[in-house]
This record gives structure tokens, C-alpha cells and sequence, in this order.
């Protein structure tokens, strides 16, 4: 063998190296950009698990798929979002669960005031059969479920009076999430419940268009809803998640390993999320105090009387999601609680 000859073959040898350890997929990648939109402000939880999100997906396709996170519902609200993604207008977005009710109803679910006692039993219940099969629905209608984040459990602001009792509701112009279980719920607490979007609800709080609102204390200190909420009260009445949405239409043109790439971000973008919203719901309590709210905890008395009204909405909840769901989701929280 002449040294040439040596040389020429070591070369040749090298760029077979180098392309087998190129991941066998990178044929499989095409360039593409993600529009993911959702729709609270960048400097949020929201904000920083989608941008955890795109980061995983760059890094995972080797730069080949870009997210382009957009945040203050610049791509619209929820409502308008889905429809977006439903019509391949917008491949991606995080929303509420509660919004989709009116395209699957099984989501009603996770509306069910004091649902879960706690975040552990959330996790469980969503990551679980039972949170697969309400994600599956959404597939007949356009939509891919990729996995729940935490908005988290929700409380009671307002501009009016701090809410000690019940009674205390009555007559307060309480903006809810667009769908008939918030409707029916706060409607049995005396107020005077009015659903609106959430990308316009600062503003309608700021005119006093409405009254007040609720939401999880993180979202309640990122949107700056302390500057026109005087009250908060602490209610956790109902667990809230998010969920990540595709575009059917858009996910059924990818290719298998484009797909992967994208379900194992959402689910690490999951973990990072949760874990990022627990911490910041710990401090924010402490944060919303020291911007001025004025914030009270109902006495037990009065907790358990707001509770019993609430769970009064549970029968129709069952109803409207289905008896077998329902049934399926108690015995699964029961099996839960006995194994502690
Ligand atoms: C943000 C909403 C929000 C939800 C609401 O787009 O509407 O109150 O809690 O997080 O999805």
C-alpha cells in the first residue's frame, strides 16, 4: 500500500465516522418554524416552559425545528388559538383546559371544584389513563394533546370587599373562563358571573367593567392584577392545568421521529414547568401581599359552607362528561388516597 494510497483511505475512513455518528434521523428532519403561542406575558411560568419547550426541540432536531414562543395572546386568545390550530393556521399553543370544553366536553373534568386535594393527586390523575383519554378525545376534532402543565389552583380576587362569607359574593361582577361549569359554579355562589377571555380581562378589571376574577397566585402576580385588585381570598377552589396543543393537521405531515422530538419536550418541558410553578406559587403569596393586596383566608366553617355549594355543581359536571368517566376518575383519586 503506497503512503498516498494509506492516506486517501484513512480520509475516506474518517468521513464515514463522522457520518455515522450524525443521528440516522437527521434525513428525517425538514426545516421548520413553530408558532407557539399563549397567553400570558413572557416573563410568566407560561412563558418560560415555552421557551424551555423550544429549547428542547432545537436541541433535539439539531436546530431543525425552531419555536418561535409568543406570549400576551399576540396570536389570539385561547378560543381563537384552537381555532387557529384546528384550521393549520398555527402549528402549536398552552392553554387552559377549561376554554376547550365547547369542542370536547370530557374537559369539563378538570373544572370540577375541589377535584383534587392536591398537586401530587394532579399529577397522577392527568398524567394517568384517565388524562390520556380526555387528551384523545381532542383528536377527532383537530387537535393533539401532548401533555398538561400547572396553571394551578385557583383563588378569588377582587376590587370591592374582602370575601369572608358567602353572602359576600352577591352582586360581585366576577369575570369566569368561557365555558358552563365556572358559569354554573360562581352563579351558585350569589355572583354575578360574566365569561370573558382572558386576554381581555386586565383591562375589563382595570375599567371595572368586572369586579374580579380568579386565578392561581402566579398568574394573579405576572399579569399585575394587584394593580386594580385590592382583595384576594384564598379559596383553592378548583385545580386548573394547561395543556399543550398541535394542530392535527400540521402533526399528521411530520415524520415519526419529528413527532418524538416533539412529545419528549413536551413532557420535559412538563416536569420543568411544574416544578417551576410550585416554587413561584410559594413565594407569591408573600409578593402579593408586599405589592398592597389585602389578603384573608375564610374561616373552616365558612369554607366547608362555599365548598358544599360548590360541590352541589358536581352532579351536572358527572352528566356532562359522562357517568363512566366520572366513575373512572373517583375510583382512580380513591385509589390514590388508600395508598397513603
Ligand atoms: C391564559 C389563560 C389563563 C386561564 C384563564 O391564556 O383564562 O383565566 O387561567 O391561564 O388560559
Amino acid at each position: 500500500m503506497t503512503k498516498i494510497f494509506r492516506r486517501t483511505l484513512l480520509a475516506a475512513l474518517s468521513v464515514a465516522a463522522i457520518t455515522a455518528s450524525v443521528p440516522a434521523a437527521a434525513q428525517d428532519f425538514k426545516p421548520r418554524i413553530i408558532r407557539f403561542g399563549y397567553g400570558l406575558v413572557e416573563d410568566s411560568n407560561a412563558g418560560r416552559a415555552a421557551r424551555f419547550f423550544g429549547q428542547e426541540v432545537e436541541k433535539a432536531s439539531g436546530g431543525k425545528m425552531k419555536v418561535r414562543a409568543i406570549g400576551n395572546a399576540a396570536l389570539g386568545s385561547d378560543v381563537q388559538m384552537q381555532q387557529a390550530l384546528i384550521g393549520g393556521a398555527q402549528e402549536m399553543m398552552s392553554g387552559s383546559t377549561a376554554t376547550l370544553v365547547g369542542i370536547t366536553k370530557e374537559m369539563a373534568l378538570w373544572d370540577t371544584p375541589f377535584l383534587f386535594n392536591n398537586a401530587k393527586e394532579a399529577d397522577v390523575v392527568l398524567d394517568g389513563p384517565v388524562g390520556q383519554k380526555v387528551m384523545d378525545k381532542l383528536q377527532e376534532k383537530g387537535l393533539v394533546g401532548l401533555v398538561y402543565w400547572e396553571n394551578g389552583f385557583r383563588n378569588l380576587t377582587n376590587s370591592k370587599r374582602p370575601i369572608a362569607k358567602v353572602e359576600d359574593m352577591d352582586g360581585v361582577k366576577l369575570r369566569v373562563m368561557q365555558n358552563n361549569v365556572f358559569l354554573e359554579s360562581f352563579k351558585s355562589l350569589g355572583a354575578n358571573a360574566v365569561p370573558l377571555p382572558f386576554s381581555e380581562l386586565f383591562s375589563a378589571l382595570e375599567t371595572k367593567t368586572v369586579d374580579g376574577q380568579e386565578n392561581p397566585y402566579n398568574t394573579i402576580l405576572s399579569s399585575k392584577f394587584y394593580e386594580v385588585q385590592k382583595y384576594l381570598t384564598v379559596t383553592n377552589h378548583v385545580y386548573s392545568p394547561w395543556i399543550l396543543l398541535v394542530s392535527k393537521k400540521w402533526w399528521d405531515g411530520l415524520s415519526k421521529v419529528e413527532q418524538k422530538v416533539l412529545l419528549d419536550a413536551a413532557k420535559k418541558s412538563r416536569d420543568f414547568e411544574r416544578q417551576d410553578t410550585r416554587a413561584e406559587a410559594g413565594r407569591a403569596l408573600a409578593e402579593l401581599k408586599q405589592k398592597g393586596m389585602l389578603i384573608n383566608e375564610l374561616s373552616p366553617a365558612e369554607a366547608g359552607r362555599m365548598r358544599e355549594k360548590l360541590m352541589a355543581v358536581h352532579t351536572s359536571i358527572a352528566a356532562g362528561v359522562g357517568q363512566d368517566l366520572w366513575k373512572e376518575t373517583q375510583d382512580e383519586l380513591a385509589k390514590i388516597r388508600a395508598a397513603k
